[in-house]
């Protein structure tokens, strides 16, 4: 085998129950038949030995009960000494992955009765046809190879691996379509795209493709791509139904437009409403969705400009069309405002679409987060985002209760480990988690996907779990403080440059001098806490209500600014960097405490990611303080060398 199997690689179990041992009951469907095998294989690698298959009703045997329908839901109830499993075709096999994965934790009968969040949990491929991955750090792509898609043995466990976490939909091409992605619309891959789909539904995963605006101009030469023309209307329309009915189990496109330089309905006039319902109604005879992307701004700013505020930017493009969009249309906004930086606050776009479906859009590749070579296990700052109330309500306002789906940028390659970094694997299943319940707690995720790895060690376990809770906050110590962001190399977006993106087009400046740091955001500056509820905007506008993590993102404070233990903003600053260098170093050396108690390889390529991650986080403390240090010429109150 050329790639690992994850958390999916059941481990022997002494002493499971005796229900493991016979499987009763007849499945009809794909997905039920999966769930079949499933846990045929699962209790075989658990007991050592396979299961006997029976159509009667024995005792004490698992026993399977279909049920006709397209529900995801599951109730998985003790009978006796055994155990049954009840549920559409998806819910079954969502309830025996369910099941193994509880057993492998050591339980008997983990009883559970549950059903999705959301009909849509997916992820986010930014795989280009040429087998390049961008913003990937886990190798190729899987999906594509020499300039075309591949369905392989590896995509059939990509789906396995996303059902047992309860993802249920894949878009497997970059948002940005170039070279042969866009031909994947024309018909010149319609087998492989048959074969994908048909891997993937084996598991209830469905296929996305994304999708270039501009289409019916590049690919079916027409002049315009005009979505009010008639001519490109009937493209559409003859694309998608070729598309669709060559490709069962595609369930519609994601498409960026007038965002980058992509191309979009602003080149004509019209707006993004009338864009996105274009396609809506393209895709709609096929149950076809389209999931429209958000990440709208102007990425030419002249840095003297300080009024436009790309943070403002997607809120005031869509909130104004909320409502207008037809009822197969998702817009999908990122988490926060600007884009996957370390701090941020909650995209208020989140809140201000009461009247459309939204889909909110994460990342698991750690473009900003130390890309797969730094741990950063986000899952509970995914949380902190679900859980995040947008007050326009007096209840049921967090960001989980607002939107109607979720996906997140993969973190996927044909590495061997899948993510590159061991570790990095937790962000994945994690997420698939968090997208089933939001209410997951990522404590207990870490948890579980810690044992599941790499066994029922409480040391390994406990130690793995230090490392991947504390990460994120480490990582942010030593990297950008407090909110302000893209202190990073421009371009590669990994490692120090404080002032990198200051002077360049794409509106992410911090406009540092040598008294103050910070963009103004409240109503004196560009009013951009105004986006929010009153509520929120009421706590955000104010220097002292503002929570403290997130003060360079709405405020400009001199480096004296008080901090609410007393230290100076510039103090907090350095000691900030002092301490996530020393916290890395103690992650790094928990991990060589697990030599010998977890697989060697995965050991091994852990410890080659700490040095890396050790490396980088010495250069960002450094660059860092000594730049502010440079800038102010105030000192560290406790001595430590700053690297004039
Ligand atoms: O953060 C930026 C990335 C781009 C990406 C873009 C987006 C796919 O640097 O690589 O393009 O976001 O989300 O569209």
């Amino acid at each position: 085998m050329d790639y690992s199997l994850l958390w999916l690689d059941w481990k022997r179990r002494e002493a499971l129950p005796s229900y493991t041992g016979t499987l009763c009951g007849e499945v009809k469907t794909g997905e039920g038949k999966a769930a079949l095998r499933e846990l045929i294989a699962g209790f075989q690698a658990m007991r050592g030995r396979a299961p006997t298959l029976s159509s009667q009703k024995e005792s004490p045997c698992l026993r399977l009960e279909e049920l006709e329908g397209p529900g995801e839901g599951f109730s998985l109830l003790r009978e006796g000494e055994g155990m049954r499993l009840r549920g559409c075709g998806k819910g079954l096999l969502y309830g025996a992955f369910y099941l193994l994965r509880h057993l492998a934790l050591g339980e008997d009968f983990p009883e559970k009765t549950s059903s999705p969040a959301y009909p849509i949990r997916m992820l986010d491929h930014w795989d280009n046809a040429d087998g390049s991955v961008e913003r990937g750090y886990s190798g190729n792509s899987f999906f594509f190879r020499e300039g075309g898609p591949v369905c392989t043995a590896r995509t059939a466990d990509y789906a396995r691996l996303l059902a047992s976490c309860g993802l249920n939909g894949s878009c497997i091409n970059n948002v940005n379509v170039k070279g042969n992605a866009l031909y994947l619309l024309s018909g010149k891959y319609n087998k492989e795209l048959r074969e994908i789909a048909a891997c993937l539904g084996e598991y209830g995963v469905a296929l996305w493709l994304s999708v270039s605006f501009s289409a019916p101009m590049e690919l079916g030469g027409l002049p315009t791509a005009d979505p009010l023309d008639e001519g490109v209307r009937a493209w559409w329309r003859d694309t998608c139904a070729s598309l669709f009915a060559a490709v069962p189990n595609l369930a519609g496109f994601l498409v960026k437009a007038d965002s980058e330089g992509r191309p979009g309905p602003h080149t004509y006039g019209r707006s993004h409403a009338e864009g996105a319902n274009m396609l809506a109604q393209a895709v709609e005879p096929w149950g076809g969705k389209i999931l429209w992307r958000c990440f709208v701004y102007n990425c030419t700013q002249d840095w003297r400009d300080t009024k436009t505020d790309r943070a403002r930017a997607q809120c005031d493009t869509f909130a104004p069309l909320d409502g207008l969009f037809r009822d197969n249309v998702y817009l999908q906004a990122k988490n926060g405002p600007v884009d996957f930086q370390i701090r941020e606050p909650v995209s208020p776009l989140l809140g201000r679409l009461p009247h459309t479906n939204s889909l909110l859009e994460f990342q698991l590749a750690q473009e900003y987060t130390g890309q797969q070579r730094h741990v950063c296990y986000l899952p509970a700052m995914f949380r902190e985002v679900l859980d995040f109330r947008l007050r326009h309500r007096e209840e049921q306002d967090t960001v989980a209760e607002s939107i109607q789906a979720v996906t997140a940028v993969s973190n996927t390659g044909d590495d061997y480990n899948w993510t590159g970094h061991d570790l990095a694997a937790a962000n994945l299943f994690g997420f698939g988690l968090l997208s089933w319940d939001p209410k997951a707690d990522p404590a207990k995720i870490a948890r579980e996907w810690s044992i599941l790895t790499f066994g029922n060690d409480p040391r390994v376990t406990e130690t793995v779990c230090r490392i991947l809770l504390g990460s994120r906050e480490t990582y942010e110590k030593y990297t950008v403080p407090l909110g302000i962001g893209w202190m990073c190399v421009p371009g590669v977006h990994y490692g120090p440059s404080p002032e990198g993106y200051e002077y360049d087009r794409w509106g992410t400046y911090h406009r540092a001098t040598c008294r103050a740091i910070g963009v103004e955001r409240g109503p004196e500056g560009t009013g951009y806490t105004e986006q929010y509820a009153p509520a929120l905007a009421a706590q955000y506008r104010d220097v002292e209500t503002c929570p403290e993590e997130l003060l360079l993102f709405f405020h400009r404070v001199p480096y004296s600014h008080r901090m609410k233990d007393g230290r100076t903003l510039l103090q907090r600053i350095y000691d900030d960097h002092f301490e996530g260098y020393e916290e890395a170093e103690e992650m790094a050396r928990a991990w060589e405490s697990l030599k010998g108690r977890v697989p060697e390889d995965a050991f091994r390529r852990v410890q080659e990611r700490f040095r890396e991650q050790l490396r980088s986080a010495r250069e960002w403390r450094d660059i860092i303080n000594s730049w502010f240090y440079r800038l102010t010429m105030i000192p560290d109150k406790m001595g430590r060398t700053l690297y004039l």
